[in-house]
């Protein structure tokens, strides 16, 4: 059928030139881009090129808190103004930085409730669709968090552990149930500060509160509930999100999977889900292994039904059930352009409302299901827990439609990695240790004798505002070559498995000791260990490599660091001050909205580090980010005294170098 039926978006005038090379590293999109403009299809790569980012905004050196204003002060002249109200570039900015957290928070928090919600269905009764699969962790959670499980059967366990964590959310007064998962002497300077969270309802509400025109007006201040705020999320809302799912549908083990656009396929009905919520897919897989669906699947004259994810829900359900990976954030409408979708179905965050237009251009069905999130253009067919087969299977229904309706010309970039994702904390722990000796000393160990020199994790989305994938890649690889080991989730894994990194044979770009521990193993230089939630994963296992002893009393003296090199969400600046109030030093890369050297930044880039906490850092260079996480893990080293140990590696690798060459 002629390319004439797809629909122009892309006006000539303004059409901007551009090189795909310099947009990104995945070759799929790279291809699928080329397609896009050969079509006259726009997507957010040309939207960004187009739209110039204000740079007032970009510093958060506006407000629109009241009607008095907008106001908008100087970035280069920050303390030359102030607003109407009197507000100072430190209150804007702090107040801006904090309703990211409580959004960002808030999408987290809400998506775990949402969990939760199931799962006390589940353990009544009402909701006979999901089951509790993983008991041995639901056991663990409950005693966890101090709950008694002898004698005690599994619904009973599960409800009691139910009401225990709703205070994650509802609690008005005292501390979130995950806080005694925390170090003492990390809990002992939250609680000293007064930022263990209360419940998360709580803290985004005065969050929001207190940035209300003419509320807290001292950065200080703001920047402590900011910390407590984003504490509910990481230790409250994203931990429950991630446990419940593990006790619902499993816990993650290593498996082998294929990742990339290759992952469609011409002959079959292609329908990828895409967002946040892993029990509409866990349902979707139902339902794409119902035999009369299969069966009418064919009768349209299709091989069967291939099910995909992307981003977020898909990086779960990849680590958990093997289930194959479409792509990250920025390659959701290029994926459309393939013309093999039949349907993409999403449910909450990370949806560019842009997918609307690019699926009408190539008649793929887009279907959107959760009630927060429907979009102009786009058909809603509501999921229901309760009933959650009735959506899927007609999702799939409307996805055998467009297969038997198909009359776009058709291209799939050929382009699959297989690689081993699913490296739970729980995972980390029996690797390591062994079945019967399960535990973090193996892991500590090879820290503290400097075959591994630190950990780091390097999470978050990508962003057309920087070469997809390129920061991403560039800093895991400078890390692990300098024997940083690497823990990975969301789009960034992807773009790392994408990559080729996530696999056993990737060891070789490692260091010597690092290479060393991965061969003795057989594990991957970098670990992917799920979805944004699952970052909760790698606060878990912090606490365990601190409780496990040696490398210091508390997560700040961990030789450990984070990442986020190509943010884009709120989520992501909520993930990074919880990673910093939980004590990790965190880089964000792209672009960081606060004006460098104002009282703000300062606090956040180095004040919070004096008060015992982690600080923020920044740069959109992939090198150079490595370099601040690689010193910071060596000052991290050198004041546990372990310093020497990795010295003496070294020389004795450049020794035996040298008696090679002689
Ligand atoms: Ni995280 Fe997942 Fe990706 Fe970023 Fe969006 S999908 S929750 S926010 S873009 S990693
Ligand atoms: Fe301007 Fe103050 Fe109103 Fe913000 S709260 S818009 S700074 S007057």
């Amino acid at each position: 059928m002629a390319e004439t039926e797809i629909k122009k978006t892309i006006s000539k005038t303004k059409e901007k030139e551009f090189n795909v090379k310099d947009l990104t590293i995945c070759d799929a999109t790279a291809q699928m881009l080329i397609k896009a403009k050969a079509d006259g299809v726009e997507t957010a790569f040309d939207r960004a090129l187009d739209m110039k980012a204000c740079p007032i905004g970009a510093d958060s050196a506006c407000c629109k808190h009241c009607a008095m204003g907008p106001c908008r002060l100087n970035s280069r002249d920050p303390y030359g103004k102030v607003g109407v109200c009197g507000a100072t570039i430190d209150t804007i900015m702090a107040r801006n930085f904090a309703r990211m957290v409580a959004a960002g928070g808030a999408a987290h928090t809400d998506h775990g409730m949402a969990m939760l919600d199931l799962f006390r269905d589940v353990v009544s009764g009402k909701n006979k669709d999901y089951q509790i699969k993983d008991v041995r962790k639901l056991e663990s959670v409950a005693q966890s968090i101090g709950i008694e499980i002898e004698g005690k059967t599994v619904s009973e366990i599960a409800m009691e552990l139910y009401h225990e964590l709703e205070r994650t959310y509802t609690q008005v007064e005292g501390e979130i149930p995950f806080a005694k998962r925390v170090p003492p002497k990390t809990l002992e300077t939250w609680r000293k500060l007064g930022i263990v969270p209360r419940g998360a309802m709580r803290e985004i509400m005065e969050m929001m509160h207190r940035t209300h025109m003419g509320v807290d007006q001292h950065y200080e201040n703001l920047t402590q509930q900011i910390s407590r705020t984003a504490l509910a999320d990481g230790w409250g809302g994203s931990m429950v999100a991630t446990e419940i799912a593990d006790i619902l549908f499993g816990t993650p083990t290593p498996v082998q999977v294929e990742v990339n656009m290759g992952v469609l396929k011409e002959n079959l009905v292609n329908i990828i889900i895409h967002g946040h919520e892993p029990n509409l897919f866990e349902s979707m897989l139902v339902s794409v292994n119902e035999p009369t669906l299969i069966a009418a699947a064919k009768a349209a004259g299709s091989d069967g039904i291939n099910l995909v994810g992307m981003c977020c829900s898909g990086a779960e359900m990849m680590v958990r059930h093997g289930v194959p990976h479409a792509g990250n954030f920025m390659s959701t409408e290029a994926i459309l352009v393939t013309g093999a979708v039949d349907a993409m179905c999403v449910d909450v965050q990370c949806i560019k409302q842009g997918l609307a237009t690019v699926a009408d251009c190539y008649k793929t069905k887009l279907i959107t299901t959760n009630p927060r999130c429907h979009i102009e253009g786009a058909t809603h067919v509501e999921f229901h827990e309760n009933n959650p087969q009735a959506c899927t299977d007609e999702v799939v229904i409307q996805a055998i439609a467009r297969f038997k309706s198909r009359s776009m010309p058709i291209e799939i970039p050929q382009i699959t990695n297989t690689g081993v994702h699913g490296f739970s904390h729980e995972y980390i722990n029996y690797m390591l240790g062994g079945t019967f000796r399960g535990s973090y000393t193996p892991l500590n160990d090879n820290i503290i004798n400097g075959r591994i020199r630190g950990v780091a994790g390097v999470v978050g989305c990508t962003n057309p505002r920087v070469k997809q994938d390129w920061v991403h890649v560039e800093l895991v690889k400078e890390l692990i070559k300098n024997d940083v080991l690497v823990l990975q989730t969301g789009c960034s894994q992807i773009a790392l498995a994408k990559a080729g990194l996530l696999t056993p044979e990737a060891a070789y770009l490692a260091g010597p000791g690092l290479r060393e521990v991965c061969e003795t193993v057989g594990m991957p230089p970098v670990l992917g260990i799920g979805s944004c939630v699952d970052n909760s994963r790698i606060l878990v296992a912090a606490s365990e490599m601190v409780r496990t002893g040696g490398l210091g009393d508390s997560i700040a003296d961990l030789p450990v660091a984070g990442a986020a090199p190509e943010w884009m969400s709120e989520k992501a600046i909520c993930i990074g001050q919880y990673f910093v109030a939980s004590g990790v030093f965190t880089v964000f890369g792209v672009t960081f909205p606060i004006i460098k050297d104002t009282k703000f930044y300062n606090l956040l880039f180095g004040g919070l580090e004096k008060q015992g906490l982690g600080k923020w850092g920044f740069t959109p260079d992939p090198y150079e980010m490595a370099k601040m996480m690689i010193d910071h893990i060596d000052s991290k080293r050198k004041a546990l005294g372990i310093d020497k140990a990795r010295e003496r590696t070294l020389v004795d690798m450049a020794d035996r170098r040298a008696m090679d060459a002689a």
